[in-house]
């Protein structure tokens, strides 16, 4: 297929989560080929502390969809499993965020590409790495696997 790589990052604190992580993934083959998915990380909550551990992986995958439809398709993935609106990074049964869209850059109310969060999260980077170390990411022009190394350094001067 031609169309490019897309990468996403999923991650669910509450319920079954793994399972939840699972039926994401077949949700999304409706409208996209996953062509590689990371193994399973547990990690502590960033943002707002006092919540579940969440399980955190990524996916590589193609899709005809473009930006935009692609985004209301995951929020329509999100709606279907159940997923009820909390507040800003509180506990959720699913979340799937898009991190790359090929080399896309964009930037709108609706939408940023790549997720401007992204860099900072060891939870994003760390599955991410695991399956696309290589990749660039198209503002910052390095590499994941430079990216995670960065916020791993972060992590261990800040003790
Ligand atoms: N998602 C958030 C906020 N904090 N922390 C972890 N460990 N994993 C997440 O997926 C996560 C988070 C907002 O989407
Ligand atoms: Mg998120
Ligand atoms: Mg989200």
């Amino acid at each position: 297929m031609s169309t490019p790589p897309v990468f996403l990052s999923l991650g669910a604190n509450l319920g079954d989560r793994q399972g939840n992580i699972h039926q994401a993934l077949q949700l999304l083959r409706e409208q996209m080929v996953i062509e590689l998915v990371s193994s399973c990380y547990e990690t502590t909550p960033m943002g707002y502390r006092d919540q579940p551990d969440f399980i955190n992986i990524a996916c590589a995958a193609r899709t005809a969809l473009r930006p935009e439809a692609l985004l209301r398709f995951v929020k329509q993935v999100e709606q279907r499993m159940g997923r009820q609106a909390t507040f800003r990074y509180g506990p959720r049964l699913i979340d799937v965020d898009i991190l790359l869209y090929g080399d896309l850059v964009l930037d709108t109310p609706e939408l940023t590409i790549p997720h401007p969060r992204m860099a900072e999260r060891a939870f994003v980077l760390a599955p991410l790495a695991e399956i696309a170390p290589d990749i660039v990411h198209p503002v910052l022009g390095l590499t994941i696997a430079a990216l995670l190394t960065k916020v791993e350094q972060q992590a261990n001067d800040e003790g």
